[in-house]
């Protein structure tokens, strides 16, 4: 049998290239798209690349708008134009490939080479351009120019799970990054911090061991993105002092809700140096304007398959709506003594918090996430973050952690990002003038002027000169350093490895704790070794008897006795999530109706006017419907409004069908995937209202507005406006049963 292509003729002068635009013989183009070739639009002003100045502060003369993608023609990297991109050079049209194919060549070289090495950790992230105000609040503490009253610096922000590869799910139970670069005008100022307020080990010499152990197992690479495995739980019940980061995790700070809803924390203690070299030491904290939400764990798991890239689409989308994402950089002070402790807390050892009770967040500046980067490889992928990169007014400690990190981060850019030169990448490029003498190298873009990169000289006309403390110079804090021994050992103070962890499991409200338990159960649970799970609860037993009395029991197995004596602080109220109001901006509001021609309009409005973004779901698609029954979970929706009354189920989705209900009375005539909707929804929290016949659904699933959260509405307004005021608490909490203290 032949083919069609094979029936077409193959005579040579049928072939010669006679469809090359403009060649003699050439047939007009039948498709009418594309047009003819035109400029293409100009890079919005968010999308412009930092300023390109070369490393010696030049400007480059090549904006990045010159270099890529210019032109209405197709060409190759050289420029050259091209006539075809998509047929290879032959020996006639059935003929072998021809080496002398320059394009072909161009093209599969360059596409062999497209991929770098992903972050060893933080592989997966999202970014975003903007700009941090400063308040002017911390100048009497540092001489740092952007933190003067009213600087505004322009930022990027890199947030990021900590052990998934590049193409893992953003919703995984995990520590989550939070890196920012400030573009300072005295040079870059990397404040690379977690939303997590502790780390797992005091040592960076540690840190390559709690990494192997929480990545995926070396012989098979399962399990991705996870700590719910054997070589996770290993190490954190070795070494203990890892106990209070992974409480963290296992609370609800290991599902954060969105990027926008955590808080980011610079866990070192840092050293702040005023105008006159006087020194403070300070803890940094990001404080989300939208407060701090996480998800319920069914949820995040869910997510992770219906929508792996949640975290990430929610940070484009809120800020292409304009919802531009707020937090608050604030500092807790303490006095730069000797000991370097306060209120008997070590400053250096960064598997410890100072309450905020005991020292207050004071604000001193505010960041705004304006802008979606145009290119994540260029800028997302590339940028390069560095725990060293400080600029005039901040300084380093003795944390062991953070020394380590000093090497780490520059180190590891030379095998990602492929040579020394990495600061030269548009992201990475400081907006400072860059004067220095490191030369050559893989991927040097910069054409150095001058003979001399060395100093002194006389032949630079002695450039480049030295600065000094009036000039802007990046001096250290002469701090002394006590006559010591050199040993590999630890402060006594670094043996605490609970207190701090069983503060936090004393200020959790009832379904924190709740969450808490399920979440260790689910965990030590997915262990396959007994040692292990019961090195665990001994872990729990040092925090808390009743948490450790509630995992045993659910992993049947007996519960032992503490080892060490526990001591009852003070809880911490800053450290619940649970309990305060908050703004609503941005929430999603499933509004769900029975027929796409349905006028919801109403309730649109409310839903835009509350600052939110409405999503109307139907049955099929149709004019002003964005979800489908078919393309519709509940993970996507903050509330429901159940508009209308229900029509019959399409073929197959009857309750009947889903085994959704055995009371097949009264649900078969309801669609299957919107009773899933709401009872997952109810499940996880949510507030759900219900007007015009609405509640038929609720009916069918057995909730009434007698249940917390479930609201009977006039109207789409009147429907919003209760759910406002439940979102503003988040969830329903009411609805989680009180269990564990509470
Ligand atoms: Fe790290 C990346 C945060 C300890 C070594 N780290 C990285 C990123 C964040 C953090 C947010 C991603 C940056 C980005 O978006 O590109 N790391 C932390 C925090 C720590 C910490 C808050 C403890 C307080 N890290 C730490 C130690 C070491 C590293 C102790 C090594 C000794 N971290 C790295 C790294 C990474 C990195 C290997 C991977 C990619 C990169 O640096 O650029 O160098």
């Amino acid at each position: 049998m032949f083919t069609n292509h094979e029936e077409q003729p193959v005579s040579g002068t049928a072939h010669q290239r006679n469809d090359i635009p403009g060649a003699p013989g050439a047939e007009p183009p039948t498709v009418e798209e594309p047009t003819s070739p035109r400029e293409p639009l100009p890079p919005k002003p968010d999308q412009s690349g930092p300023a390109t100045v070369s490393p010696t502060g030049q400007p480059t003369g090549a904006d990045q708008a010159d270099v890529a993608q210019r032109g209405g023609y197709l060409t190759t990297a050289q420029g050259a134009r091209l006539y075809d991109t998509d047929h290879s050079l032959k020996a006639g049209p059935r003929g072998p490939v021809l080496l002398q194919d320059h394009h072909l060549r161009e093209k599969i070289t360059h596409f062999d080479h497209e991929r770098i090495p992903e972050r060893v950790v933080h592989a997966r992230g999202a970014a975003a351009h903007g700009v941090f105000e400063s308040y002017g609040t911390a100048a009497r503490i540092t001489r740092a120019a952007f933190l003067a009253e009213g600087a505004r610096t322009p930022v990027f922000v890199r947030f990021s799970t900590v052990l998934g590869s590049r193409g893992s799910a953003d919703t995984v139970r995990d520590t989550r990054g939070f890196a920012t670069k400030f573009y300072t005008d005295e040079g870059v100022f990397d404040l690379v911090g977690n939303n997590i307020p502790v780390f797992f080990i005091q040592d960076a010499i540690k840190f390559p061991d709690v990494i192997h152990a929480g990545k995926p197992h070396p012989d098979r690479e399962i399990p991705q993105a996870q700590s719910a495995h054997d070589t996770f739980w290993d190490f954190v019940t070795l070494h203990t002092e890892a106990t209070f980061h992974t409480l963290w995790n296992m609370s609800d700070r290991g599902i954060p809700r969105s990027f926008r809803m955590m808080e980011g924390f610079g866990v070192h203690t840092f050293r702040l140096v005023d105008a006159e070299g006087a020194t403070t030491l300070v803890k940094f904290h990001w404080k989300p304007r939208l407060g701090v939400h996480s998800l319920v764990w069914e949820e995040a798991q869910i997510t992770s398959g219906v929508d792996p890239d949640f975290h990430r689409r929610d940070l484009a989308d809120a800020i292409e709506a304009g919802a531009h994402p707020q937090w608050e950089l604030g500092v807790q002070t303490f006095p730069d003594n000797e000991e370097q402790m306060f209120e008997g807390i070590d400053l250096l050892d960064p598997t410890k918090i100072v309450p905020e009770e005991l020292a207050p967040v004071q604000p001193v500046g505010l960041l705004t996430l304006d802008a979606n980067p145009s290119n994540y490889f260029a800028e997302t992928e590339q940028v390069a973050f560095h725990v060293g990169n400080l600029v005039p007014g901040i300084d380093v400690t003795n944390d062991a952690l953070m020394q380590g990190r000093l090497f780490s981060y520059i180190d590891t850019q030379i095998t990602r990002l492929g040579g020394p030169n990495f600061p030269q990448l548009p992201i990475n490029r400081t907006h400072a003038p860059v004067n220095d003498m490191l030369r050559d190298g893989m991927h040097q873009t910069a054409v150095h002027r001058g003979v001399a990169p060395y100093r002194p000289n006389s032949l630079d006309g002695g450039c480049p000169f030295l600065a000094g403390a009036g000039t802007g110079a990046y001096i250290e804090a002469p701090v002394e350093v006590p006559a010591a021994r050199k040993v590999r050992d630890a402060a006594a103070s670094f043996d605490d490895h609970y207190s701090q962890a069983r503060l936090f499991w004393r200020s959790m409200s009832a379904p924190e704790r709740e969450h808490i338990a399920a979440a260790y159960t689910f965990e030590l649970g997915k262990c396959y070794e007994n040692a292990i799970k019961e090195r665990g609860l001994k872990v729990l037993a040092n925090i808390d008897g009743e948490l450790c009395r509630t995992v045993a029991a659910e992993l049947g197995l007996p519960v032992p006795e503490p080892t060490v004596e526990l001591a009852d602080p003070d809880p911490s109220p800053a450290l619940s999530q649970i309990g305060k109001q908050w703004p609503v901006d941005g929430r999603v509001v499933g509004i769900v109706v029975t027929d796409p021609a349905q006028d919801v309009s109403e309730a649109r409005q409310a839903v835009l006017a509350a600052g939110m973004v409405p999503l109307v779901i139907a049955p099929t698609g149709g004019e002003g419907v964005q979800r489908t029954f078919a393309t519709a979970r509940s993970i996507e929706y903050d509330a429901l409004v159940l508009a209308g009354a229900p029509q019959p189920a399409a073929d197959g989705y009857g309750a009947r069908d889903a085994k959704v209900s055995d009371d097949a009375e009264a649900v078969t005539d309801i669609d299957s995937r919107v009773l899933l909707l709401v009872t997952e929804a109810f499940r996880h929290g949510k507030a759900i209202a219900a007007y015009g016949g609405g509640d038929a659904v609720l009916e069918a699933v057995g909730f009434t507005s007698a249940d917390a959260g479930v609201v009977g509405a006039a109207g789409g307004g009147d429907a919003v406006e209760q759910l406002v005021g439940l979102l503003r608490g988040h969830r329903v909490w009411d609805r989680f049963p009180p269990a564990l203290g509470g």
